[in-house]
């Protein structure tokens, strides 16, 4: 079993019970528990500004499946939750991203881990911090210390759903 770090985002329909109903699918992956679940984030749009704002969560898997296989799992429930790919960075139902997977460093064509802009966004380094905030990032850094660099600057807790 290893320690999985995932990164949840939503910002079209009901965000917040899509992200809770995300994470209760993770949690029902097979060969997999579901360890912890962040508090939900209310974000700013960061990429294409003119979109509605996102809600963002992160949590923690511990998992039997291979790298691979938990992506082709994400993918699925995405496509559960009606994600369209359109725009990059656009707006969308459910977006799932692999952040971190102990001692996996990877980079092929579908997938890198860690995953590589994840140092730049408060959107998901805010909730990551709750569950992680040690998790050592690219570069020798923590969560926390990585954190401390970004502007938070809209980004709000939302109450518990
Ligand atoms: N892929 C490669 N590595 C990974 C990984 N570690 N985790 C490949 C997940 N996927 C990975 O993904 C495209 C392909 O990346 C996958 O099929 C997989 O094989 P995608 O989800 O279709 O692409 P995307 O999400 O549209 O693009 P990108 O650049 O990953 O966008 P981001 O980084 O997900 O950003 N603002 C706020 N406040 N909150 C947000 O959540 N999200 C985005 C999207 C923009 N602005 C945001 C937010
Ligand atoms: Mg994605």
């Amino acid at each position: 079993m290893t320690l999985a770090y995932v990164a949840l985002g939503s910002n079209l329909g009901n965000p917040q019970q899509q992200l809770v109903e995300a994470m209760d699918a993770l949690a029902n992956l097979p060969d997999t528990r579901l360890l912890q679940r962040s508090q939900l984030y209310r974000t700013p749009p960061w990429g294409v500004l003119q979109q509605p704002s996102f809600v963002n969560a992160a949590v923690e898997l511990d998992t039997g499946l291979s790298p691979h296989a938990l992506l082709d799992a994400l993918l699925t429930i995405e496509q559960r939750a009606g994600r369209v790919r359109a725009e990059r960075n656009g707006p969308r139902t459910l977006d799932l991203d692999l952040l971190h997977v102990d001692g996996v460093r990877l980079d092929d064509a579908r997938l890198t881990l860690p995953h590589p802009r994840m140092a730049e966004r408060a959107f998901v380094l805010l909730p990551l911090h709750d569950i992680a905030p040690m998790l050592s990032l690219p570069g020798q850094v923590t969560v926390a210390e990585q954190l401390a660099r970004l502007d938070l600057a809209g980004c709000e807790r939302l109450a518990a759903p």
